[in-house]
């Protein structure tokens, strides 16, 4: 039987396992990704295993969320991470040099490489047929330090594309499209591979919008295969070199399949607050807009402002509307203002930004109080703009900028009847990428001895070997599509903390609930309750850190969004799944006992736990590897891979 071109990558860096759906698999990872706000805790945990250098061949460390230096914390993070590359040997990307995956995607993303990043949008570069992977910080400490990565091996489902885009219709429609046939956790545990006749269409940035917002669908990655696309915008990087053929089979079988029909899709917009919430646009058009943001990482690229920058040429933004533009990476602005594109958008009445992800995690452009904001992003959960009653639609470039002129939400097709002279600009790609490289610093350029740690950079939180008793109060009970946002919210107040753990746990699901903390640190123990796909989202392992630091023991839920589910491992809380009928069963305050001994039944491999609840008595379900539950045990990946170390002797 043939392969798929996931199963050829996968076969490709396999050190343990076997290729089988379910199955875990060790794999070889080529290049590593960390960004500011989750890289302080990945060095930090590198030095506590004593590791002495990156293993891996590339690893780079960006600052991009939290570039904005308001006062001594952000710039005692960039100090330290810069320290830490020069010391360990990673590349270093200074702030307002762009988004991490734009920077990675012009630098070093490469055909048939792996590619582990703590951030759930690492994924990106598969529009390039990288196989990338979001994860946990010190999932990503441990493959920095040359050990594989483990997966269970998802299911790989065949996206198939037919025909071609019509004019307005983007490859932001592509992936809304997925997210309203799918919904944000139908991608959970599965791989999503494009083929078909309607991939030649697409270029790599196209493509690479797609694999960005694969995320948004919980995959644990997406991929297309490479061809003349993906060689031609290698070459206008200056590395055709890099450049590999990669095909799945012709006899290649898939786990499932969706066909899209790329000439059927119109512009799509995603509703507040989730990014499946998808409607045509001209089901929405009329309402009016406050604000519009193009950029971040799915589409802040050159060739996706551009398209914004050719529609408001000779044009005015409507003066009752906002329009900000924050491009990807410097080497796109840089492009821009070559070409005198950011003029023409400063004309036009654009407020042009620096490089950063920013108004992404609302650092920064917080809409006004219930406003609507049209923003070309991936993601829209309630309260992530920076201000709780948000209103964010997520749209193309195209759809972005038609609001910017009209001042209301208004499908373009019907923008450019009225005004008659609006052309479908379509997709361009510049003869080459000749931004300047001289904020990206090589591990030579500035070695270090020393890790500079100042007042803000606090200490890895430990827990304790697993117990025998799990008992305490349910907490909180949550809803399903719990997001990481929910539990450690990002903004700016918060965010500055996330290498500090015993202030950032103050926040712990302050947007569920704002008294979670104080009772979670009163009670000193307990158990959360959710429901569907709880976690979903971000890879930001300090929305499992904190809850350890507040002595969360558990957290039963129907199910578990991937990257949380492994963070949950990774410090030592037991994530249990529990059926509908249970979940209703248990109220916020119940008492709840794991009946079993808890260290025993892990460490033995039992995959079914009694629950107590009052008089009552419940099945929920431990569905872990035995790596995982060796994990478990050592009451987190840090203890566990220290144990591992000692054992075996280095
Ligand atoms: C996000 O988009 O939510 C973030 C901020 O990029 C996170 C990473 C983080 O929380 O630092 C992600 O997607 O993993
Ligand atoms: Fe940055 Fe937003 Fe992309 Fe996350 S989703 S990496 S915050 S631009």
């Amino acid at each position: 039987m043939g392969q798929t071109l996931t199963e050829k990558v996968l076969d490709d860096h396999l050190v343990d396992g076997e290729l089988e759906t379910g199955e875990e698999i060790g794999i070889e990872i080529d290049q590593v990704l960390t960004q500011d706000t989750t890289g302080t805790m990945v060095w930090l945990q590198f030095e506590a295993m004593g590791l002495d250098e990156v293993q891996t061949e590339i690893a780079a460390q960006y600052c991009d969320h939290q570039t904005y230096q308001f006062d001594f914390k952000n710039t005692d993070d960039h100090r330290f991470l810069r320290s830490a590359a020069g010391k360990y040997g990673a590349y270093f990307s200074r702030p307002g040099n762009g988004i991490c995956h734009n920077v990675h995607r012009e630098n070093f993303a490469a055909p048939g490489k792996t590619l582990l990043g703590s951030d759930s949008h690492t994924p990106t570069p598969g529009g390039l047929g990288q196989l990338a992977i979001g994860a946990g910080g010190i999932d990503v400490t441990v493959a920095m330090g040359g050990a594989p990565y483990y997966i269970e091996m998802p299911e790989i489902v065949n996206v198939r594309l037919e025909g071609e885009l019509p004019e307005w219709a983007t490859a932001k429609d592509v992936i809304l499209e997925l997210l309203r046939r799918l919904s944000v956790k139908g991608g959970v545990g599965k791989i999503l591979e494009y083929t078909g006749p309607g991939v030649e269409s697409l270029t790599a940035p196209e493509r690479m919008t797609i694999t960005n917002m694969g995320t948004e669908l919980g995959a644990t990655s997406s991929i297309f295969p490479t061809d003349e696309q993906t060689k031609d915008y290698l070459e206008r990087l200056d590395r055709g070199d890099e450049y590999t053929e990669l095909q799945p089979d012709e006899d290649a079988e898939y786990d499932d399949e969706i066909v899209v029909d790329l000439s059927d899709l119109e512009p799509l917009i995603a509703q507040p607050s989730m990014p499946d919430n998808v409607v045509p646009v001209s089901e929405v058009a009329g309402q009016d807009v406050d604000q519009v943001i193009v950029g971040s990482c799915t589409n802040g690229g050159y060739e996706d402002i551009l398209p914004a920058a050719k529609m408001l040429e000779g044009r005015e933004v409507n003066p009752t509307t906002e329009m900000i533009v924050a491009p990807g990476s410097k080497q796109a602005s840089e492009m821009l203002a070559r070409e005198g594109w950011v003029a023409e958008m400063m004309a036009a009445g654009v407020n042009f930004s620096e490089a950063t992800c920013g108004a992404c995690i609302g650092i920064g452009h917080v809409p006004a109080s219930d406003s609507v904001s049209l923003r070309t992003f991936n993601r829209n959960f309630e309260g992530r703009s920076g201000i709780e009653d948000d209103n964010v639609f997520l749209c193309s470039p195209e759809v972005a900028a038609a609001a910017a002129i009209k001042g209301e939400i208004v499908d373009p097709r019907d923008l450019a009847d009225e005004l008659g002279d609006l052309e479908a600009p379509g997709i361009e790609l510049p003869d080459e990428y000749d931004g300047s490289k001289t904020d990206l610093i090589t591990p030579d350029e500035a070695p270090d001895d020393e890790l500079v740690k100042g007042p803000n950079i606090g200490d890895v939180p430990l827990r304790d070997e697993l117990g025998s008793d799990i008992a305490g109060e349910a907490l909180l009970k949550m809803e399903d599509n719990i997001t990481t946002d929910h539990i450690i919210p990002a903004t700016q107040d918060i965010l500055m903390y996330r290498s500090n753990i015993e202030k950032l746990s103050e926040f712990t699901l302050s947007r569920v609930d704002d008294t979670f903390a104080e009772r979670a640190k009163e009670a000193d123990g307990g158990v959360l309750v959710a429901g569907e796909n709880y976690g979903q989202g971000s890879s930001r392992e300090h929305a499992a850190m904190c809850p350890m630091y507040l002595g969360i023991e558990a957290v039963l839920a129907q199910s578990f969004a991937r990257i949380h589910r492994a963070n949950l491992f990774n410090f030592g809380i037991v994530p249990l799944t529990i059926d509908e009928e249970t979940y209703e069963d248990i109220d916020q305050g119940d008492e709840v006992e794991i009946v079993d001994d808890v260290y025993d039944a892990v460490t033995s491999g039992q995959e079914e736990f009694t629950v107590r609840v009052g008089d009552e008595e419940y099945t929920a379900t431990l569905d872990a590897s035995e790596r995982e539950r060796d994990i478990l045990a050592a009451g987190g990946k840090l203890a566990w891979t220290k144990e591992q170390a000692e054992e075996s002797g280095s």
